[in-house]
């Protein structure tokens, strides 16, 4: 590494050291800008990089609630402000159990450069809290989001700080947590996205994260001369992500075979058609109930427990042509990295934040396997939250035509930059690297000219 970026990383691993995937992010996007810094002092002039990791302000606060026997409960609520330097603060809400400041950290770093790549004017910012809503009732997750919503009002704006949905929060939370902002402001402007389209809400924008991911795939298929079409397609996670990348490759004539979710791998190898993904969305976010159902109701599916305790994943070992890992951080080590690549695997689409080890991207990367990172490949979602927030502030409501075409042309135009960006700083058809840079140099563009803040 150049002694610059070896500093920033050695400042950061002794700041925070307790933080294993903020380090992780910070050391893959290091490592793609290595090549750079000789070529771009200003960068290190203006201390860019020291700055970058440093975010612009940290929220933690208590969020008391009361569950249905009466009993108070107390949760951390936090939000990340990173990088505002594009745009007003932007990304999601993540409600899991496991969340703590280095997962948010890692994910308000990476959100920077995502939002920079789609071409809109949206800060970098991440939030959520340690929040199990699983097993939670309607009236419990409500009462939940107000109470996180009174403390979190005061930090967010429609100007300022715009949150969405992430793990644990769909369209019920982001509902939830609205309405209070209302009561609380009297004020109904687009202060998250996510809404649904009767009060606000942009058509397009559930399905978008997934649709984005598997036209960006297409994009990077069709530059190599090959296609989704007839492909058997690997996806892990059952949430909103994995649900509209297995529609979306439906769509494009792909066979998806797999799912998952935090207890087992499920595995279809006659096809996930479109009534089983009916099925699965009912499953999933009407009832809330578990994958391993879905082996009960479609005998020919085979469901394996798994709950990441073992030294690889059976989902990522499976014959195939593509995988979409579209469950969370880490899913992907490098075990798993080499079983995919013995499987026959050609192309890796990050449907999830971060999935793939350190490890597991090296091994990818001598393999030449084609590897859209996360920051690149998932960014249909908040592309589209950036147009319900145009939309918002119009007061119109744009078609879901008009939504997926602009949704097809921002994928398109990601392909392209972080291609371009590869092929010009890096290795050709290196898109971890490519992602990195192209997101970075809007960025630090626009940290330089705003002086020292
Ligand atoms: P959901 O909550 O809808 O679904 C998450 C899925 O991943 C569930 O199947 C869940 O299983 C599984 N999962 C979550 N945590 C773990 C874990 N620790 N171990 C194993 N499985 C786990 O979330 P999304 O689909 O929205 O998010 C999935 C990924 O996509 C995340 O990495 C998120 O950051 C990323 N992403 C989401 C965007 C969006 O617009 N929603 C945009 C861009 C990226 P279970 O049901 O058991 O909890
Ligand atoms: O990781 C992500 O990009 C999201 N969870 C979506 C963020 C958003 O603001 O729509």
């Amino acid at each position: 590494m150049h002694d610059v970026t070896q500093s920033i990383l050695d400042h950061v691993v002794k700041t925070d050291p307790h933080q294993p995937e903020f380090i992780q992010a910070v050391t893959s996007f290091l490592s793609s800008i290595d090549n750079l810094v000789d070529d771009l002092p200003q960068i290190v002039y203006h201390k860019v990089l020291d700055r970058l990791v440093e975010p612009e302000r940290v929220i933690m606060f208590r969020v008391p609630w009361i569950d249905d026997d009466g009993q108070l409960q107390i949760n951390r609520g936090y939000r990340i402000q990173m990088n505002s330097s594009i745009g007003p603060y932007k990304g999601g809400l993540r409600f899991h159990p496991s969340v703590n400041l280095s997962i948010l950290k890692f994910l308000a770093f990476e959100q920077t450069f995502k939002n920079s790549l789609t071409g809109l004017a949206m800060g970098g910012g991440k939030g959520g809290s340690d929040f199990n809503p699983k097993g939670k009732s309607d009236n419990e997750v409500m009462r939940f989001c107000q109470s996180l919503m009174t403390e979190l009002s005061r930090h967010i704006g429609e100007d300022t700080d715009i949150p969405a949905g992430d793990i644990g929060v769909g369209g019920r939370e982001i509902g939830y947590m609205f309405g209070q902002y209302k009561r609380l402001t009297n004020r109904s402007v687009g202060v998250l996205t996510g809404k649904g389209p009767s009060y606000g809400g942009s058509y397009i924008r559930p399905e978008a994260t997934g649709y984005g991911l598997v036209y960006l795939s297409a994009a990077i298929l069709e530059a190599k001369g090959k296609s989704l079409d007839g492909k058997t397609c690997l996806v892990s996670g059952s949430g909103n992500v994995a649900q509209f990348t297995v529609e979306k490759l439906l769509h494009m004539g792909a066979k998806p075979v797999s799912l998952s979710d935090s207890t087992g791998v499920l595995l279809d190898p006659s096809g996930i058609d479109a009534k089983k993904l009916a099925y699965v969305k009912t499953l999933k976010n009407v009832r809330r109930g578990r994958i391993a159902e879905y082996a009960q109701q479609f005998p020919e599916a085979t469901y394996i427990p798994h709950n990441g305790g073992s030294d690889s994943n059976p989902l990522w070992d499976v014959k195939a042509d593509y995988a979409f890992p579209c469950a969370t951080q880490n899913e992907i080590n490098a075990k798993d990295a080499k079983n995919l690549i013995a499987n026959g695997i050609k192309l890796v689409g990050e449907g999830a934040n971060m999935p793939t080890t350190l490890e597991a991207d090296a091994i990818f990367k001598e393999a030449g396997i084609l590897h859209a990172p996360g920051k690149a490949s998932n960014a249909g979602g908040v592309a589209v939250s950036g147009l319900e927030m145009a939309q918002n502030s119009q007061k119109l409501q744009w078609t879901p035509q008009q939504v997926d075409q602009q949704l097809q042309q921002i994928m398109k135009n990601i392909f392209a930059s972080v291609s371009n960006a590869a092929e010009k700083y890096s290795t050709k058809d290196n898109y971890v690297d490519g992602a990195n840079i192209a997101g970075f140099l809007k960025v630090s563009e626009a940290m330089i000219a705003q002086g020292y803040v």
